[in-house]
C-alpha cells in the first residue's frame, strides 16, 4: 500500500514537474510580477479590505447595536459617508484582488505543496485569505444588485468572513514582512532596471488603476453626488424614483398597498404611561417641522431629502409616554421581513432631528417612500428607517 502511494505521487510529481518549472519561470521571470508588483498591488489590496472592514464594523454596530456603546447621531451624514466609502472601496478591490493574484498564481500551486510545518501554516493561511476575499467581494457585489443566489444570510455570512479574512491577513502580513520590508527599504532608483522592465511593470499597474477607477467611478454616484451622471452601473440611480428618490422595497414588494391608504389607519403610540391612537389629522395638527437627513442604504446608494413631519419627541410628549431610556420598538404594516419590526436606540429616540415624517420635498409621503408616516433619523442606515409605520412603542 505504501509503496503504491509512494509510486503514485512519484508518478504525479513527474507528469507535474514540466508545468510547475513553467509557472515557476513564469513567476520568476516577466517583471509585472515581480515581488515589487506584488507589494504595491497588494498595499493598494491591503488599504480597500481594511477600509471595508472598519465602515463594515461600524455598519454592523449601527444594525446590532452594543447596549454599552452608543453610536453617535451626528454628523447626520456619518453613515452615508462610511457605507458610501465601503461599497466604493469594496469595488475597487475586485480588479486589485484579480490583479494581486495574478502576480502571484504560478506560486499558488508551487509543488511540493508543503515543505515544513511552517510552509504548511504560510499557505493554509493563503489558502484562507483567497478563496475568503474571492466570497467577500463576491457576495458583496451581488448583494448591490439585490441578486440573493446563495442559500446563507447576506449580512451575517459578509460579517463572519471579514473576521476571518483580517485574521488570515494578519498572518499573510507577519509572513510576507521580510519581502515586504525589502522592497519598502530598496532606494526607488534600485527597484527597476534600465531595460524597460519599469515601463511595463509601470504600465500593468497603470491598468490595474485604471480598471479599478473605471469600476468606481462607473458606480461611486450612487451615493457622491458629483459623480451620479456617470453612475452607469450600479442599480439605484440619484433622482431616479418616486419624488426624486430611489426606493428599496415598493408597497406593493411589501404587501402594503391596501393598509396604507386604508380610512382607518392610525398610529399606535403605547408606553408604560397607555397607549394612544393618532389619525393622519391628528399627527398633522400636532406642530410640524422640517429637516434634510438622508437615506443611506447598506448596499451603497444614498441621497438626502427633506423631510417634514412631526419630531418624535414631540410626538412621544403628545402621547404622554415617558422619556426613553431604552430601545424603542418600532412596527411597520408590513406583516413579513426583516424590515417589518426594528429598534430604535434612545439616543435616536430623543435626539430633535427624528422625524415622523408625513412628507418628502414639499409633498405627501409617496406609497412607495411609507406612506402615510415613516421614521427618518440621524446618521442610522436606510434599512432602520422604517416605512409605513403602524405602532411606536416605549419600552421601560
Ligand atoms: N417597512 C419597511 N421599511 C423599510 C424597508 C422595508 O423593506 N420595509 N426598507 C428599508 C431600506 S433597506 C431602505 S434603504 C429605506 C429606503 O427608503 P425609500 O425606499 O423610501 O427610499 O427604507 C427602509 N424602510
Ligand atoms: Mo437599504
Amino acid at each position: 500500500m505504501a509503496g503504491f502511494t509512494e509510486r503514485a505521487s512519484a508518478r504525479i510529481a513527474e507528469r507535474l514537474e514540466p508545468l510547475m518549472g513553467a509557472a515557476h519561470d513564469a513567476a520568476s521571470d516577466p517583471p509585472v510580477k515581480s515581488a515589487r508588483t506584488t507589494v504595491v498591488v497588494g498595499r493598494l489590496l491591503g488599504a480597500a479590505f481594511l477600509i471595508c472592514f472598519g465602515t463594515g464594523v461600524y455598519s454592523h454596530l449601527l444594525q446590532d447595536p452594543l447596549p454599552w456603546l452608543p453610536m453617535p447621531t451626528r454628523p447626520v451624514e456619518l453613515f452615508r459617508f462610511t457605507q458610501g466609502l465601503h461599497v466604493i472601496s469594496g469595488t475597487a478591490a475586485v480588479p486589485l484582488l484579480l490583479a494581486k493574484l495574478w502576480t502571484v498564481y504560478p506560486r499558488l500551486f508551487t509543488w511540493p505543496p508543503v515543505r515544513s510545518v511552517g510552509h504548511f501554516l504560510e499557505r493554509a493561511s493563503i489558502a484562507v485569505l483567497v478563496g475568503v476575499s474571492l466570497v467577500e467581494v463576491t457576495i458583496g457585489l451581488m448583494n448591490l444588485v439585490q441578486w440573493y443566489a446563495f442559500p446563507f444570510p447576506f449580512r451575517a455570512t459578509h460579517f463572519a468572513l471579514a473576521w476571518v479574512l483580517i485574521g488570515a491577513l494578519a498572518i499573510h502580513l507577519g509572513v510576507k514582512l521580510p519581502v515586504i520590508a525589502r522592497v519598502w527599504r530598496r532606494p526607488r532608483g534600485d527597484r527597476a532596471d534600465a531595460t524597460g522592465r519599469f515601463v511595463s511593470r509601470r504600465g500593468f499597474l497603470a491598468a490595474v488603476g485604471a480598471a479599478g477607477a473605471s469600476a468606481v467611478a462607473l458606480t461611486a454616484g450612487q451615493s457622491v453626488p458629483a459623480l451620479a451622471p456617470l453612475n452607469v452601473l450600479a442599480p439605484r440611480r440619484m433622482g431616479v424614483g418616486p419624488q426624486g428618490l430611489p426606493i428599496n422595497r415598493t408597497a406593493a414588494q411589501a404587501g402594503v398597498t391596501e393598509t396604507a391608504v386604508a380610512p382607518d389607519w392610525v398610529l399606535t403610540v403605547a408606553s408604560p404611561a397607555g397607549s394612544r391612537d393618532f389619525t393622519l389629522d391628528d399627527l398633522r395638527a400636532l406642530p410640524q417641522a422640517e429637516e434634510v437627513l438622508p437615506i443611506a442604504c447598506v448596499e451603497g446608494w444614498s441621497q438626502s431629502a427633506t423631510w417634514r413631519g412631526v419630531r418624535l419627541v414631540d410626538l412621544l410628549d403628545a402621547a404622554e409616554a415617558p422619556e426613553p431610556s431604552a430601545p424603542l420598538r418600532i412596527e411597520s404594516l408590513q406583516e413579513r421581513g426583516a424590515f417589518a419590526r426594528t429598534e430604535m436606540p434612545p439616543q435616536y429616540a430623543r435626539d430633535p432631528l427624528t422625524l415622523v415624517a408625513l412628507e418628502l420635498d414639499g409633498g405627501t409621503l409617496d406609497i412607495d417612500h411609507g406612506y402615510p408616516a415613516r421614521v427618518i433619523a440621524p446618521g442610522r442606515p436606510g434599512v432602520m428607517q422604517t416605512k409605513w409605520l403602524r405602532r411606536i412603542e416605549v419600552t421601560a
